[in-house]
Formats: C-alpha cells, sequence, structure tokens
C-alpha cells in the first residue's frame, strides 16, 4: 500500500454505526482519501512518504456543522437586550426587527465585506475541527442580495481548507417591497431566484422557514416544487416555534434534514422515519430563545430518525460559533447521550448534507478528513465547556 501520510500510535472513533473504539489505531491516506482507518495490527504493508506519531491521542472524523447562517453582516446584540427586558423575539420581528434588521445590514455590506466578517467566525469553528459547513443564505431576500451571500459562501471555502456547502434561503422571510404579498414573493423565490441560483450552481439544496412568522406550508410546497424541478434537494426548519406540519411536508419531498423541531408532532416523526430525514437539532437556538418545549427526542429515538446536531450560527437566535458547546448543549439541554451528540456531529450531519459517502467517518474511501484531539476520552468532547482540545486538523489528508 503506497500513502502520503499515515497517522499512527492513535486511538480510533471512526464513527461507523456500530463500531467500537479502536485503542492501537492508525489512518492511512493517499491523494487526500482514506485507503485504511482500523487498528494497528490488521494495516497491510505499506510504504508512506510521511508517518506521524499521534502519540495515543484520539482521532475523529472532523466535525461537520449542517446548518449554519455563517454568512450575514451587523449583529443583533441590541435586539438581545430588548429581549431581555421582555420583548419576545417574534415581536421584535413583527416589528421590522428581527431578520429583516440583519437583512438591511446584508444588502447594504458588499460580497468582500460579508467574507471578511464571516471569516472569524468560521475561523472559530475550524480551531475545534470542523472539516464541513453549510451556509445558507437568506438575508439577501431580493436575487442580487441572494447571490451575494451564496457567492461569498463558496468565497469561504477557497479562502479556508473546509468544505462548504450552500443551501438557499430565499423563503427566510417577507422582504418589506412584499409586505401583505407573501405569495408575490414566493412567486419570485420560485421564477426568478431559484432558476438563477441553479443556473450558476451557487446552491446544493434549498431551505425554508415554515412559521407563522415565515411562510406557511403552502408556500413551502411551491418553493420545494421549484427546487425539484432544478435538481435540487431540500430541508426545512419546520415546528421551531409552533406546528405548522413542515416537517411532514419536508418528508413528503424527501427532506435532507428537517431543522428545529421543538414543536414537531408524532405524525412528523412518523413522517421523518420513513421518507430518512435526518432530525437536525439546533441546542444553541433553544438555549438562547430560552424555549420552553423540548423535541419530541425520545420519539425521535424510537422511531430510529438520524439526529443531527448544527451550531444555526445566526445574529438573531444563536449566535453561537462552538460546535462542541453546541453537542454539551445537545447532552444537557435535550439529553442527548454522548454518542448520539459525536455522531450528531459527524456521520449523521454528513447524511443531513447528502454527504455520507463523502465524509462523517473514518472509512476507506472517503476524504481524509482528520480531527486529532488532546483528551483521554470521547466524552471529554461533550463534557467540557470552552475547552480548545483541538491538536490537529486534517483537511482532505493535509
Ligand atoms: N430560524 C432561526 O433560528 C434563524 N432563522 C430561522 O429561520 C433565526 C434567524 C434570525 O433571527 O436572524
Ligand atoms: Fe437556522
Amino acid at each position: 500500500m503506497h500513502c502520503d501520510t499515515v497517522w499512527r500510535n492513535a486511538r480510533l472513533l471512526t464513527m461507523i454505526p456500530g463500531a467500537s473504539p479502536i485503542a492501537d489505531g492508525l489512518v492511512a491516506a493517499r491523494d487526500g482519501r482514506i485507503v485504511f482507518a482500523g487498528p494497528a495490527a490488521d494495516v497491510p504493508a505499506f510504504e508512506s512518504a510521511q508517518v506521524v506519531d499521534c502519540q495515543r491521542r484520539w482521532i475523529t472524523p472532523a466535525l461537520i456543522d449542517a446548518h449554519t447562517h455563517l454568512v450575514h453582516a451587523g449583529n443583533r446584540a441590541r435586539e438581545f437586550e430588548l429581549r431581555l427586558e421582555g420583548a419576545s423575539y417574534e415581536e421584535i420581528a413583527r416589528k421590522g426587527g428581527g431578520i429583516l434588521s440583519t437583512m438591511r445590514a446584508t444588502r447594504a455590506a458588499s460580497e468582500e465585506e460579508l467574507v471578511a466578517s464571516a471569516l472569524p467566525r468560521l475561523d472559530a469553528l475550524l480551531g475545534e475541527g470542523v472539516g464541513t459547513i453549510e451556509i445558507k443564505s437568506g438575508y439577501g431576500l431580493d436575487l442580487a442580495s441572494e447571490l451575494k451571500m451564496l457567492r461569498a459562501a463558496r468565497r469561504l471555502g477557497d479562502l479556508r481548507s473546509v468544505r462548504v456547502v450552500t443551501t438557499f434561503l430565499g423563503a427566510h422571510a417577507l422582504p418589506p417591497e412584499f409586505t401583505g404579498n407573501p405569495d408575490g414573493y414566493i412567486d419570485l423565490v420560485c421564477g426568478e431566484m431559484i432558476p438563477a441560483v441553479a443556473a450558476e450552481g451557487l446552491a446544493d439544496a434549498v431551505d425554508g422557514f415554515c412559521e407563522g412568522i415565515g411562510f406557511s406550508a403552502a408556500q413551502i410546497g411551491r418553493v420545494f416544487d421549484a427546487a425539484k424541478a432544478h435538481g435540487l434537494p431540500v430541508k426545512l426548519h419546520a415546528e421551531q416555534l409552533s406546528n405548522l406540519g413542515g416537517a411532514t411536508l419536508a418528508a413528503r419531498y424527501g427532506a435532507l434534514s428537517a431543522d428545529h423541531l421543538e414543536h414537531l408532532d408524532e405524525a412528523g416523526v412518523a413522517a421523518m422515519a420513513s421518507a430518512g430525514t435526518v432530525a437536525m437539532l439546533l441546542p444553541g437556538a433553544y438555549y438562547f430563545c430560552r424555549e420552553a418545549q423540548l423535541p419530541p427526542i425520545v420519539a425521535l429515538r424510537a422511531a430510529g430518525v438520524p439526529i443531527a446536531l448544527a451550531t444555526d450560527c445566526n445574529p438573531g437566535t444563536s449566535p453561537l460559533t462552538s460546535l462542541l458547546l453546541a453537542m454539551n448543549m445537545g447532552a444537557t439541554c435535550f439529553r442527548l447521550t454522548v454518542a448520539e451528540c459525536l455522531a450528531g456531529n459527524t456521520i449523521n450531519a454528513a447524511r443531513a448534507l447528502g454527504l455520507e459517502a463523502e465524509c462523517g467517518s473514518l472509512e476507506a474511501g472517503k476524504s481524509c478528513d482528520l480531527a486529532i484531539w488532546d483528551i483521554e476520552e470521547p466524552a471529554e468532547l461533550v463534557y467540557r465547556m470552552g475547552a480548545r482540545p483541538l491538536h490537529a486538523r486534517i483537511w482532505r489528508g493535509i
């Protein structure tokens, strides 16, 4: 076996479902892909240009943050203060704050400014071992500004060694030009924005916000029809603040994921289970908004719905740039197990992006995206708050 790099003397958490940790493991890479990951005793004879002694550190797949609004301008610290004084998220949104205040700042920013302001957030995530990140549009809400956001997101992937997956979220909020005319805005999303985004190859999926302060299930259904017509997979912000049946709708369209889900009901759980739609839980938003309603974890588990976790990094409801803290919140707020939290940021997150053949586990054939940790046991990744346990991050073998 010819390799470019071998990492030896490591403990491995492959994240292959059902696999045990490997006490004396080795990962070998060639041309950026894993050619072997397993017990050192099983490795075939190899020659390698470089051999790294990991000194018994743990190696996991690089982490995956599969739901973010990383690209945006401005911040909403003032709204945070208003909420501390008693205003609700929905009240602020209805008064033209909320998503629309970020829309104004994002429209005013250049593509370069969007990239520059997102880079520190991206770097914080990379410093925790993230190798793949999903980034949504949705703060432009007109064609030019949505395209600008998606270009900024793609540009981030050129500037750093990270896989950037983009999602068009035109149906995030109603822009002021369409006040009183949500269906007119959905016409624009379906008739102009999705075709333009698809023609430029700027989005890997289409998302929407199915909520009283967002769009109805019927409106989202039209967006999904347009996405499908352009060969784009879908996902949905569903059942965060109320139950509009968004998850069931998403499942009907074979959605990659349904996200948030605090108000998901049994029918929604069953629909997701039969469609194989991932439950993308966002504990940062739950925590930051001081939600009272927990997502139906026990029912999701019982139905075998794969559970993923992400930061939901956004200026309004989850100004969070730590995926490790999202894991801790998944455990403390949602009572997820350590194994569920780890799978939620690796293998199940890969599935939520349709990338399960590419990343999310240490398996021959996948991209060699590794996180090498200074920890004694994997539970520490979930247990600690504010720790910086990353020793090294490898992306595509480098
Ligand atoms: N749900 C969320 O949590 C974010 N978007 C969404 O649809 C919040 C976006 C914001 O408040 O800026
Ligand atoms: Fe979100």
